[in-house]
């Protein structure tokens, strides 16, 4: 399963220079702009699983800075400070990390 086999190349290219700029990065926004927020509930967590890069079951902070380029190789890494807040708009549960069901809701959110 790759991220072109949920959403469309083009939606992926779009969602991507919409946020080329350090700090523009805006979670909701991206998954609107590359498709996810109208996908299945299955589809999302196919993205998730590709997210969760070493299949801990969990988004961590060290996985969230790479989260552009698991959708495009060649996007840059988020900042820190993306990476804060995407993760505590995520975090429902305060555990510093980003489950399955709390990657679902943000998506759909
Ligand atoms: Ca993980
Ligand atoms: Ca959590």
């Amino acid at each position: 399963m790759s991220m072109s086999s949920v959403l469309s190349p083009d939606a992926i290219d779009k969602a991507i220079k919409d946020c080329q700029a350090p700090e523009s990065f805006a979670a909701k926004k991206f998954f609107q702009t590359c498709g996810l927020s109208s996908k299945s509930p299955q589809d999302i967590k196919t993205v998730f699983g590709l997210l969760d890069n070493d299949n801990s079951g969990f988004i961590e902070e060290e996985e969230l800075k790479f989260f552009l380029q698991r959708f495009c190789p060649a996007a840059r890494v988020l900042t820190e400070r993306e990476t804060k807040a995407f993760l505590s708009l995520a975090d429902d549960d305060g555990d510093g990390q980003i489950g399955s069901a709390e990657f679902q809701a943000l998506v759909l959110s």
